[in-house]
């Protein structure tokens, strides 16, 4: 198969100077909601293997509609993350996805609840001397990011501040907000490492119409997208 290689603009400067994982790749992938199809497109692409770290930025549901399919993406999920090289985050729609569940006591497969209930809510790698800090949608600016909170992390919380004020040493890869919603100039289809930010995107509209769900690796910047 033909593959051609896409970079993420302006990942030099984020990507790690030396590879210290045991990991060959990094690969984030962003806000999925409910688009199994597009998900598996993507992760065909990919040929993930047991020497690649896989991390999940959440949002992997969304309101149903009769081109969503929430079920099937938290059973694929549910099923992928049980390899202890593929982890998945919570997003906000996850999160309330599991509240209106317990709320109105609705019948759940057991494997589902139990992906939903113990989603992390970051994750943080050091490679190559940096970290690299991984949530749906940003941090506190003000908080060290060992304090953050819960609702920070998966979306419930202020975000415009991450955006305008972050300046931690630490690179933050985020999904939940299109590359566009910072900027009109920029892409909202194509990963985004945010000029002179520690910051990388990889919401791109994935719910939409002419959407698509995105991998970047972070070792190389190198990018993939579902057709
Ligand atoms: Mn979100």
């Amino acid at each position: 198969m033909d593959e051609q290689k896409f970079f993420v603009e302006g990942i030099e400067e984020f990507i790690p100077p030396k590879n210290t994982l045991r990991y060959k790749r990094v690969l984030a992938i962003g806000d999925i909601h409910g688009q199994l199809e597009r998900l598996e497109t993507l992760w065909e692409k990919l040929s993930v293997k047991e020497d690649d770290l896989v991390i999940f930025l959440g949002d992997y549901t969304i309101g149903n509609t009769k081109k969503t399919n929430n079920t099937g993406t938290l059973e694929w999920l549910a099923k992928k993350t049980r390899q202890k090289n593929i982890i998945a985050l919570m997003g906000n729609t996850d999160y309330e996805v599991l509240k209106f569940i317990e709320k109105h006591d609705l019948e759940t497969p057991p494997e589902i609840l139990k992906f939903l209930k113990e989603l992390p809510h970051s994750c943080q790698v050091t490679i190559g001397g940096k970290e690299y800090f991984f949530c749906h949608c940003g941090v506190n600016p003000d908080k060290p990011l060992d304090a953050q909170s819960k609702s920070q992390l998966i979306g419930l919380g202020d975000h415009e501040k991450f955006y305008k004020e972050y300046k931690g040493a630490a690179r933050i890869i985020v999904g939940h907000k299109s590359p566009k919603k910072i900027s009109e100039e920029f892409d909202p289809h194509k990963p985004l490492k945010i000029p002179n930010k520690n910051i990388l995107m990889l919401d791109t509209r994935g719910k939409h119409k002419d959407g698509k769900i995105s991998c970047v690796d972070i070792l190389s910047g190198q990018y993939w997208q579902s057709e």
